[in-house]
């Protein structure tokens, strides 16, 4: 089916995109990006180790590079005063990137509950579809070609990145990227996610948003959203169809 196509027969419809994020959404990924951070840190002699308790509090900070100057600075005030940090932060960035994207590839991390029969639903429905993460661009392939469930990235009209909207979530920049991509209204668009700082990117830019909480992420409360599912088992395109018409 053409894109070109697929556009004009949902215009006049409310829903006439999803957009996806990636980390906790698509996959419960962050065990696999906190296990690479550890790593790299031990590679690299540094003393640092981040447990779950403590990961749960550095997801509030969107974006590897950044958790990490946000750890050293509250955590290791001899590297934070260097000279040297961003280098540093560069280098172990790189390192993790390419533990995680090895390991995602394999196929260790499986796509979340519900996740490939509705993209799948939208795809044959030639519902647009794309994803706005602040991850990097090589976490995203590695996912879309390591995880079972073989789903096309072909299938995405756009794929926004990090290196594409260098503002993390909660800043609208990945959101505005994607749907200037999309070329619709924000209010035409259906944005899933599973974190308050993706719920506050979504909302500024207008885009209605279907909360799916992760393991890091559940409780956090998401007043903001228009539905707050535990997945997206058993969720068909018409029930995000009517959660968009009440939106
Ligand atoms: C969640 C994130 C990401 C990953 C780390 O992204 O904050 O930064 O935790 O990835 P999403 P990088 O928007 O998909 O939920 O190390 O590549 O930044
Ligand atoms: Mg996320």
């Amino acid at each position: 089916m053409g894109e070109r196509w697929a556009g004009e027969r949902c215009a006049g419809e409310r829903l006439q995109a999803l957009i996806f994020d990636v980390d906790g959404t698509l996959a419960e990924t962050e065990e696999a990006h906190r296990a690479a951070f550890n790593q790299a840190f031990a590679a690299f002699g540094l003393p640092w180790v981040w447990d779950r308790a403590l990961y749960r509090v550095l997801l509030r900070v969107a974006g590897g590079k950044e958790r990490i100057r946000a750890f050293v600075g509250r955590n290791d005030p001899e590297w934070a005063t260097t000279e040297n940090l961003d280098t540093l932060i560069g280098a172990l960035h790189r390192y993790k990137t390419a533990l995680y994207t090895r390991a995602v590839a394999s196929g260790t991390v499986p796509y979340r509950p519900g996740v490939v029969t509705l993209i799948e639903e939208a795809h044959g429905a030639g519902l647009p579809m794309a994803i706005a993460t602040t991850t990097s661009r090589a976490n995203v392939d590695a996912l879309l070609a390591g995880a079972p469930g073989a789903l096309d990235p072909g299938w995405f009209a756009a794929i926004k990145c990090a290196e594409d909207a260098p503002r993390k979530k909660p800043d609208p920049q990945v959101y505005q990227e994607a749907l200037a991509a999309l070329d619709i209204p924000a209010d035409r668009a259906l944005a899933i996610e599973d974190s308050r700082n993706g719920v506050m990117a979504a909302r500024a830019c207008g885009v209605p948003v279907l909360v799916t909480e992760s393991v890091y992420t559940a409780g956090d409360g998401f007043a903001e959203a228009l539905a707050v599912l535990r997945d997206l088992d058993g969720v068909r395109l018409g029930d995000l169809r009517r959660w968009a018409a009440s939106s």
